[in-house]
């Protein structure tokens, strides 16, 4: 009766979780794109200036509920030094978005070795 009830409390209540990396150049808007997000679907949260965001170092955490899933976002550094962690992520996600500042032309280059570097590293390791 217990687990009968416990599974059902779990269906009704309980979300999914999804780990989602965020990935790009620095300065891409990696952590723009996750602020906006938390405030766009996440009602309570009030949101922080977006002037306020200064570069990542390391690993920044966010939360996103959408219906019965609730989406835990890791948003990572993008500068050239943090993306050798990049790898360290990818067996315990389950989806990635990688992002690109499509009005910065001269980096659009540097943005697609990185994609393509990690999509190689990616596929080696799964
Ligand atoms: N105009 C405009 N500026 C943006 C947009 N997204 C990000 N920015 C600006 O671009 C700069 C970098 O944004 P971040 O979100 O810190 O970039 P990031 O990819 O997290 O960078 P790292 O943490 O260094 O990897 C900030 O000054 C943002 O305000 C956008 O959609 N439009
Ligand atoms: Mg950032």
């Amino acid at each position: 009766m217990y687990t009968l009830l416990s599974g059902l409390y779990k269906y009704m209540f309980q979300k999914d979780e999804y780990c989602i990396l965020i990935l790009g150049l620095d300065n891409a808007g990696k952590t723009t794109f996750l602020e906006q997000s938390k405030t766009r679907f996440n009602k309570n949260y009030k949101g922080m200036s977006l002037s306020k965001i200064t570069t990542t170092v390391g690993l920044n955490i966010g939360t996103v509920d959408v219906g019965k899933a609730r989406l835990m976002f890791w948003d990572l550094g993008g500068q050239e030094e943090l993306q050798s962690l990049w790898d360290k992520y990818y067996a315990e996600c389950h989806g990635v978005i990688y992002v690109i500042d499509s009005t910065d032309e001269e980096r659009l280059s540097e943005s697609k070795e990185a994609f393509a570097k990690e999509f190689e590293r990616a596929s080696n390791g799964w």
